[in-house]
């Protein structure tokens, strides 16, 4: 039992050790993580903006749940976009992710941060503040797919 726990400290120390993208075995693994942490970024931010928008009424509670699941999410998916992870399965990601890797991570880092304001927002509760961080995150959502997002899977 000593054994294999400390085999397992090691692994587990091991695996934070290394980079991110050693954590996936292939490239079809880090393709499917990244595209299913957006999509579930996607449905969780869409139920905080319908509420922004007024397209369903406001529920204080279901906006702060949506927003906490979307701040833990938001910080997923750019740990799947390591080298060699542009080819394997059909997807969006544009060359230039890795070409200019050091702004792809600036426009992460601030969709990240904007995501932070908006959860701080919706524990605030207060409607007008949650719809200008609904906006400034739709903005760092947008600006990453204008740059980084090919409109055809390759
Ligand atoms: C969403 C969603 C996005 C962003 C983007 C904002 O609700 O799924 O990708 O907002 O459309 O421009």
């Amino acid at each position: 039992m000593k054994k294999y726990l400390i085999a397992l400290a090691s692994v587990a120390g091991l695996m934070t050790a290394l980079p991110a993208s050693a954590q996936f075995q292939k490239p079809e693994q880090a393709i499917k993580y990244r595209q299913a942490a957006f999509t579930l970024m996607g449905s969780h931010f869409g139920r905080v903006a319908a509420m922004a928008q007024g397209k369903v009424p406001f529920d204080a509670k279901v906006a702060a749940e949506n927003a906490d699941i979307l701040n833990t999410i938001a910080k997923l998916p750019f740990t799947a976009f390591g080298e060699g992870t542009d080819k394997g399965l059909p997807n969006r990601a544009k060359p230039e992710i890795w070409k200019e890797s050091a702004k792809f991570k600036d426009a992460a880092d601030k969709m990240i941060g904007e995501v932070a304001k908006l959860d701080a927002a919706t524990k605030s509760g207060n409607l007008d503040q949650i719809k200008a961080a609904v906006g400034t995150v739709g903005q760092s959502c947008k600006a990453c797919h204008d740059n980084y997002q090919a409109e055809k899977a390759g």
